[in-house]
């Protein structure tokens, strides 16, 4: 397999750290982008990752010191037009991984400066680099973390990608219908529309990784010292739904289901998420291709994932309670749910399913970082998906000056026009 040149964007992320650890060490030849923008967003929410996480240059350099490997780390904002296209021009990658987006369904409902700041973080991130890419590295092949929630929970089987439908006795073959399910759901929704478009006019290459619900927190890569540890979340706004569960179990609370728990989502282990990240690198789209995959291995109601964490809990003697809580958000509570996930199996994908044995090895890790937990972060949704955030999230919007929608980083130099002026225009007498 050939060394390629990979520029992992969000690799301060959750999954972009994991990623970015497991290409390097496959050989790849990683640079890494980030904003640091989420820890920004941590302070902002009173949250915090569970499992401590160093800087960036502690990462990368105890990265260096354990395999010999280099991670080129650069802090830039994707919304830096100016930087996205040096960056291209520069590192001429073969490839770019993109996870740097604001990924939280409930912090993109808490208000309208929320939902706003959402889309245009990742609906500008992602224009700035298709056209740093059109002008600068149109071989490149642009793998972008989509999400399974753009398909919603229609009443027919959800394909990938792309349905085969014949109408008043014409055929074509078309994107599947989406409906998103918060305003974070609906920007995945957006980026997917602009790449797709890109790919057709441009001639582009891309691969939408239509990815599930992810867990866990340990990858070869990551398990190999406690300083290449990834983030963890588990509050209302960040966790995601089997991390809260096992933290919830480790420290004894109930499981909180949101309403009556009917609600199926395709789910995968972070060690899957890696692995398909390289199989859809190293087997990348043709030049005018946009594919879609369907990044997920099992699907689950929530009831049944709660179910799963209290038996693998019993095994050891210990009980555990499930908790229906009011549903925060407006979705479907009970309905049909059966989304295709061939693809990424027939390029050699072998998931690691979930069983009782990942359920446990997270709750150990919960238990050596319990005392970081805020309890009520872990067991209270404090955003509602009819009236935005509650009374706290009120509180704080009314005491904060408005705040404008940042399009520039501050970390970017000041900004200078991409092409020098053209001189004949200013010799001209006005
Ligand atoms: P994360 O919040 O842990 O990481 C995202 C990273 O992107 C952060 O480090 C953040 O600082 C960075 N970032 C955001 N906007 C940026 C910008 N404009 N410029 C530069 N950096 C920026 O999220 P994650 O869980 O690792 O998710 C990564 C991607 O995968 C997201 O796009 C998300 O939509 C997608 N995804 C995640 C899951 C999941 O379960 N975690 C599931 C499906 C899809
Ligand atoms: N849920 C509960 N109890 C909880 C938390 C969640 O019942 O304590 C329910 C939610 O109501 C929802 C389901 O669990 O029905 C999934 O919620 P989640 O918070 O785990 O996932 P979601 O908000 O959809 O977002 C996460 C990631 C996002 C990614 C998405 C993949 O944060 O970045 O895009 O999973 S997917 O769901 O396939 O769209």
């Amino acid at each position: 397999m050939a060394k390629k040149t990979v520029v992992v964007l969000g690799v301060d992320g959750y999954l972009g750290w994991a990623t970015a650890l497991h290409l390097s060490q496959a050989g790849h030849d990683v640079v890494g982008i980030d904003s640091l923008v989420r820890r920004r967003w941590d302070r902002e929410c009173g949250t915090q990752s569970l499992i401590p996480i160093k800087s960036m240059p502690q990462r990368v350099a105890l990265w260096k010191r354990l395999t010999g490997r280099t991670i080129r780390w650069r802090p830039m904002d994707l919304c830096d037009a100016r930087a996205v296209t040096q960056l291209v021009q520069e590192i001429q990658p073969d490839a770019l991984i993109h996870f740097a987006e604001q990924r939280s369904a409930p912090f993109s409902m808490i208000d309208l400066p929320h939902a706003t700041m959402t889309q245009v973080n990742n609906v500008v991130g992602t224009l700035n680099l298709l056209f740093a890419l059109r002008d600068y590295a149109p071989q490149a092949h642009l793998i972008k973390l989509g999400t399974m929630g753009e398909y919603g929970t229609p009443n027919i089987d959800i394909e990938e990608g792309f349905l085969t439908i014949t109408h008043n006795g014409r055929q074509d073959r078309l994107p599947f219908p989406m409906q998103p399910g918060s305003f974070y759901h609906l920007s995945k929704l957006h980026d997917s529309h602009n790449i797709q478009f890109a790919c057709r006019i441009w001639g582009l290459r891309a691969t939408d990784l239509h990815q599930g619900v992810v867990y866990g927190n340990h990858t070869a890569e990551v398990a190999m010292h406690p300083g290449l540890a990834t983030r963890f979340d588990y509050d209302a706004i960040w966790g995601t739904v089997l991390n809260r569960f096992c933290i919830q179990a480790a420290l004894g609370r109930p499981l909180t289901v949101y309403g009556k728990g009917g609600q199926t989502r395709g789910f995968l282990d972070i060690r899957d998420t890696v692995a398909c990240v390289r199989l859809a690198l190293e087997h990348p789209a043709a030049k005018g291709e946009y594919r879609v995959f369907n990044q997920f291995t099992e699907q689950f109601s929530v009831k049944t994932l709660a179910e799963k964490v209290i038996d693998a809990r019993a095994a050891h003697g210990l009980k555990t309670s499930l908790r229906h809580l009011p549903n925060p958000r407006v979705e479907r509570e009970e309905h049909y749910y059966n989304a295709k996930h061939q693809k990424l199996l027939d390029l050699g994908l072998q998931p690691h399913y979930l069983g009782d044995t990942l359920i446990e090895s997270v709750i150990e890790t919960v238990e050596r970082h319990a005392t970081r937990v805020d309890p009520v972060e872990l067991e209270q949704p404090n955003v509602d998906w009819r009236r935005g955030g509650t009374a706290a999230w009120r509180t704080a919007a009314a005491e904060s000056e408005p705040r404008p929608v940042v399009l520039v980083s501050p970390i970017s130099p000041p900004r200078r026009p991409l092409r020098p002026a053209d001189p004949t225009r200013a010799a001209q007498p006005r």
